[in-house]
């Protein structure tokens, strides 16, 4: 019989491990067969949450679910894992600045970066949701010297759905029927969302980029504000959604990306589209092989190169931002 998946949720009790941790157990995630046992790293102060929802787990009767353990010590949580779903991160207190919470962040995952590196397995896989995401993924990777940068990646999943669901409101057409678009840059407000190279219903996303204005004042601020609206409009912020698409990163990182398609994903640059090595930023991504692959010769043009140099740009002053905590 097929051996356990480990899989280390962090942040477990939060809104996205809660709705992240059923699915999972569930086989959404790494397929219906896959044995998996459950890991939830959380801060002292909720695992007595967490230990309440593995109590649900364990009422969910999960055919897969082989285990569910709890921790607040990372050492223990991330010992032999195979999935890292780095979902726990400090949030954005009132009067906060942009870079203590980036600093405060960075801490944490320098030290989940650096226990990976002692105590993972030896195929470890890892997504950062736990926002500010891609550089949070950047540091956690330069802490993990003896594992490969390209298992160190950020969730933009999210952004990419998003773009197809606005972009088959505009075509009258289900999201399935829409492929290869992109998301590029930060997970943040200046990423780019870009339908030129995109499939829609049969036709050509570039025809519906001849739109400038809804391109630019309603599709673009549209997904990459998509957080804000979800937070007015709901009174918390995204939280299943974001579990979904954390699930289908994971999902389609294992099992594959279909025929024909791509998706978006926040990786290491190894130095395409002009985006400076190490930069973890989204990018047009296959899964080929459980390794994901940029896809490469796209044709760039003017409009799209503008808003990729100033999403990659933020990136850069982020990392700039928490330079210290790079090791040398
Ligand atoms: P919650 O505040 O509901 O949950 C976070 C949980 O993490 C809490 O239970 C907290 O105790 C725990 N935690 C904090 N620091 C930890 C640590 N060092 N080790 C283990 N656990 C720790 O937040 P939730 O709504 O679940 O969001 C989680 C993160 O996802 C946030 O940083 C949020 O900004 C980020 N998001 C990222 C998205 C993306 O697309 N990349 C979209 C959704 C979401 O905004």
């Amino acid at each position: 019989s097929t051996p356990p998946a480990v899989v280390t949720v962090t942040g477990a009790a939060g809104h996205i491990g809660y709705a992240a941790l059923f699915r999972i157990a569930a086989g959404a995630m790494l397929g219906h067969d896959q044995p998996v046992r459950l890991r939830l790293l959380e801060l002292p102060g909720a695992v007595s949450a967490a230990v309440g929802t593995a109590m649900e787990l364990d009422d969910g009767a999960f055919e897969q679910l082989t285990s569910v353990d709890i921790f607040d010590d990372a050492r223990a949580a991330f010992d032999g894992t195979d999935y890292a779903l780095l979902v726990g991160a400090k949030p954005r207190s009132k009067g906060m600045e942009r870079a203590d919470l980036l600093q405060a962040n960075a801490a944490i995952f320098a030290e989940q970066g650096a226990v990976l590196n002692d105590v993972a397995g030896e195929d470890l896989r890892v997504i950062v949701v736990g926002n500010p995401a891609n550089t949070n993924a950047a540091i956690a990777a330069a802490h993990a010297p003896d594992i490969p940068a390209e298992r160190f990646t950020a969730l933009t999943r999210l952004d990419h759905n998003r773009a197809i669901a606005q972009l088959s409101h505009r075509a009258g057409c289900p999201a399935r029927e829409i492929t290869r678009v992109s998301v590029w840059g930060n997970h943040s407000a200046s990423q780019y969302p870009d339908i030129f190279h995109a499939r829609v219903a049969g036709r050509s996303g570039a025809e519906f980029a001849e739109d400038r204005a809804w391109l630019v004042d309603d599709f673009i601020p549209t997904v990459a504000r998509r957080g804000t609206a979800i937070i007015e409009t709901r009174g918390a912020s995204s939280a299943a959604s974001a579990a979904s698409a954390t699930i289908d990163h994971v999902h389609d990182w294992v099992l594959g990306t279909p025929d024909g398609d791509w998706t978006s994903a926040a990786l290491p640059s190894p130095g395409v589209y002009g985006v400076p090595e190490g930069l973890v930023c989204s990018f047009p991504v296959r899964s080929v092989g459980e390794r994901w692959e940029i896809v490469e010769g796209l044709d760039i043009n003017e409009f799209s190169r503008t808003r990729i140099d100033a999403s990659v740009a933020e990136l850069a002053d982020e990392i700039a931002a928490v330079g210290d905590l790079l090791p040398a």
